[in-house]
């Protein structure tokens, strides 16, 4: 007998709502939720094979505990004392930075990744903190940091409304979007056309998204802040800049036009190897629209001036009036996050308040960029990283040069792997602790709702039961939190999550903005539902959120604490039992502009010209007069992959998703390189051999090679993967390339050198 259960899809940021079907305690089949308030049906090759990632034979069942040099089976509270015994007296002997912290990417998308590091970083009171941000949207952050006053205030564009979309260094018809939040991103795309909207690609490669497009501009890599600063300087320059509202809201819009003074179209244009005259078409149809957004992602962020790149897609839609208003970008609301306080000053946001403690990087939103954590851990020293605890993280393929960090990793005194596969990262673990499959697993996107293209709120619970033997995620990372902190045996998980809501509870009932004021968290705590930890904890995120119920049963919320106009309860205040009752979702409608109650800055208003951004102009300045190296590499995705991890899915490897070099003809002529043919590629951090594909989708100057390959390390349990290794393009790198504001590693537009092979 076969039952279906609903689960939104985690393995990308589309967070589309599944059907599953379920025979026994297996996954035979993924279709889209045609009900889903928000995906409405959609699905892509990932999320319909989730019943063969769920079933992958290579996840890990039981703890691994490294016994005598090798990794071997044991029992949860053989890992957790290993764990107890070793990180508490590390800690004790060489103090709290001794032990560093490692999140990647799947964190955003598991309940548990959101609701416990921090409190295992409390715990552990280390500021050696690293995670995939800076391997990605840490530049955007910083950015927004600096404009707005909080890091995650990142305004998304308005996708479904917008007549003008400008979209940099993203390839969302593969990746199915970033920073972005939009099940059918393409169809998305395709609706803007159709109703009559422009969409211009910005890429070195006529991707998938590029052919959608009605112009696609290929510039040289890495030169993205050049050609935004002329945009924006041809708007100044030709009176088109229209910030409407947003110049009262907006410090600095006067000085911009001298800051950004030697960005001509005529300037950049070499660097860019694009027309002055394309440059300012571009600028005058941006602003001639009616309403437009300028976005961009990984190609815009992950080079030399990614903060600047990002900082200069919000000048442009500032200056066009287009921050904040429907049409243009907006600030989602997610129901599980803060409610909105009132406008004013805030306490700003400062970068570098910290150093590392090797090579003097600054600290970006309290991380140290994750290029610097092999030295972190080889470099001799106090505050050396002894210990590490590494969460859904592959840093030794997905972080530049691998093979140093795999010398790292194997020397440390102890290390913790969270992790479903024995892998390149985790085999150096001394305690692995595996996740359930995620269909044992219940889903609340609260990471992605803050980037949505609209506000809705969903949750899955999970979709089979818990095998016996196994952990909950959420279970795994509190009672990892208990270890290291010395807690292990005298306190339940049950007590870690409660921590947390009579703290949130204390805050609320002292707030004097707060409807509760005055009331009793216990009484209050006491009125949550929900299973276990993580349910009480969301219902009461939901509950204190903007839509939420405040706990005031039978009275609608928003009435009384003096009317933020943002609040929207939809007649009934939300509660977890609310949601229960609604399993596709509910819908909280389109974004609304947010401003100024988004602002959290110093002043209060929009801070365009930051000083960090002041400071570093003169460097791009600078690099309009530098020679272009010959060649220089980009990535790619494929849309059946996910950085380093899906590779062991039949289903979802060959045909056109290998890890080629993709070379320009042109090029591939003049170096006499052949398709299927072998190369030599060398950059700063070492040399590989890769096949060539000879491929016209690439600009000249420029080839491309995707990330998360190399499986072939010793030591790994990746039968699959392992057959079809590829090449780990991050071994071209040596670390020392960073975009200097944020920390994050250049992954794109670095010098390469290529030899054709026999
Ligand atoms: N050259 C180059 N390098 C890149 C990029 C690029 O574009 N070019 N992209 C960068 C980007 S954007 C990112 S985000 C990073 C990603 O960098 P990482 O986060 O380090 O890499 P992933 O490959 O996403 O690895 C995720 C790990 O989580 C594990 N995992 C999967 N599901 C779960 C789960 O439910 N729970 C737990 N605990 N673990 C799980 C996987 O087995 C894997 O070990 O890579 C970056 N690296
Ligand atoms: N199928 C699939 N989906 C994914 C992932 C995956 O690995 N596979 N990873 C997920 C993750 S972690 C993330 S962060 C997102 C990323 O999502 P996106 O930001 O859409 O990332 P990409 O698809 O890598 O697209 C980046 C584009 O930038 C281009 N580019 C490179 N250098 C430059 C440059 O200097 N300037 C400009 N303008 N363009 C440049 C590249 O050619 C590429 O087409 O995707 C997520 N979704
Ligand atoms: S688009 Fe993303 S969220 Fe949707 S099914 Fe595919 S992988 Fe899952
Ligand atoms: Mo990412």
């Amino acid at each position: 007998m076969s039952r279906t259960a609903l689960r939104i899809c985690p393995l990308c940021e589309a967070t589309c709502g599944l059907t599953l079907t379920i025979e026994g305690t297996t996954v035979t089949g993924a279709r889209g939720d045609r009900e889903d308030v928000f995906s409405r049906g959609f699905i892509c090759p990932k999320g319909a094979a989730f019943g063969a990632l769920d079933a992958d034979p290579d996840r890990l069942r039981t703890p691994l505990v490294r016994r005598d040099g090798r990794l071997r089976e044991a029992t949860w509270e053989e890992a957790y004392e290993a764990i107890a015994t070793r990180i508490p007296a590390l800690v004790r002997e060489y103090g709290a930075q001794s032990v560093g912290v490692v999140l990647g990417n799947p964190n955003v998308h598991t309940m548990a990744g959101n609701l416990y590091p921090s409190l295992l970083l409390k715990a552990l009171g280390t500021r050696n903190f690293f995670t995939a941000s800076t391997l990605d949207q840490m530049p955007k952050h910083v950015s927004s940091g600096l404009l707005f006053g909080d890091p995650f205030a990142i305004p998304v564009p308005d996708l479904d409304r917008t007549d003008f979309l400008l979209l940099l260094g993203a390839n969302p018809v593969e990746s199915n979007g970033s920073l972005c939040t939009a099940p059918d991103f393409p169809g998305r795309l395709k609706a803007l056309r159709a109703r009559g909207g422009t969409l211009v690609v910005v890429d070195p490669r006529r991707t998938r998204t590029a052919k959608l497009a009605d112009l696609h501009l290929a510039p040289r890599p890495g030169s993205d802040a050049l050609l935004l600063a002329a945009l924006a300087h041809t708007l100044l320059a030709e009176g088109l800049a229209a910030p409407g509202a947003l110049r009262e809201q907006t410090e600095g819009l006067g000085e911009l036009a001298d800051a950004l003074a030697r960005f001509t179209p005529e300037a950049v244009a070499p660097a860019c190897d694009l027309t002055a005259a394309e440059i300012r078409a571009l600028a005058r149809a941006l602003a001639a629209a009616p309403t437009a957004a300028v976005y961009g992602r990984i190609g815009s962020c992950t080079v030399e001036y990614g903060t600047l790149a990002s900082w200069l897609v919000d000048v442009l839609n500032i200056l066009t009036g287009n921050l904040d208003r429907p049409g243009g970008v907006l600030f989602p609301l997610p129901a599980a996050g803060p409610r909105p306080r009132p406008a004013g000053p805030g306490k700003g946001f400062t970068l570098g308040r910290w150093l590392s403690r090797v090579s003097g990087h600054p600290e970006a939103k309290s991380e140290l960029p994750i290029a610097a954590l092999a030295e972190e851990i080889e470099t001799p020293g106090e505050g050396r990283i002894r210990a590490l605890v590494a969460i859904a993280a592959n840093p030794v393929l997905s972080a530049p040069d691998g093979r140093r960090l795999d010398e790292a990793l194997a020397g440390l005194d102890f290390m913790v792997s969270v992790d479903p596969y024995l892998n390149e990262t985790s085999r150096h673990a001394h305690v692995v602790l595996p996740p359930p499959p995620p269909s044992q697993s219940a889903h609340h996107d609260f990471a992605f709702n803050g980037f949505a293209v609209r506000n809705q709120v969903r949750y899955s619970r999970p979709a089979v039961p818990l095998e016996a033997d196994r952990l909950d995620e959420c279970e795994i990372h509190a009672r990892l939190v208990l270890a290291v902190s010395g807690r292990h045996g005298s306190a339940t998980p049950a007590d870690v999550d409660e921590m947390v809501i009579q703290g949130a509870l204390a805050k609320e009932t002292a707030d004097p903005s707060s409807p509760l004021r005055g009331q009793d968290p216990q009484h209050l705590a006491g009125l949550l539902t929900g299973e276990n930890g993580p349910e009480r904890r969301l219902d009461l995120m939901l509950r204190l959120g903007p839509y939420g119920d405040r706990f005031a049963s039978g009275r609608a919320p928003g009435g009384e604490d003096g009317g933020e106009d943002e609040d929207e309860g939809g007649g009934e205040g939300l509660t977890l039992e609310r949601l229960l009752a609604h399993p596709h979702g509910i819908d909280l409608g389109p974004l609304r502009p947010r401003l100024p109650g988004v602002l959290r800055t110093r002043s209060g208003r929009i801070e365009l010209l930051p000083d960090p951004i002041t400071a570093e102009l003169p460097r791009l300045g600078a690099a309009l007069a530098d020679r272009p190296a010959a060649l220089v590499l980009v990535g790619r995705r494929h849309l059946r992959s996910n950085n380093s991890w899906l590779h062991n899915v039949p289903a979802l490897t060959g045909g056109s998703n290998r890890c080629t070099l993709q070379v320009n003809p042109e090029d591939a002529g003049r170096l006499g390189l052949t398709e299927g043919g072998l190369a030599r590629i060398t950059a700063d951090g070492g040399s590989l051999e890769v096949p060539v594909e000879v491929t016209d989708t690439v600009r000249t100057g420029v080839v491309s090679l995707p990330h998360g390959w190399g499986h072939d390390r010793d030591g790994a349990r990746l039968s699959v993967a392992s057959a079809a290794p590829g090449a780990n393009v991050n071994q071209l790198l040596d670390g020392s390339r960073l975009d200097p504001l944020s920390g994050t590693a250049v992954l794109n537009g670095f010098p390469v050198e290529l030899t054709p092979l026999p």
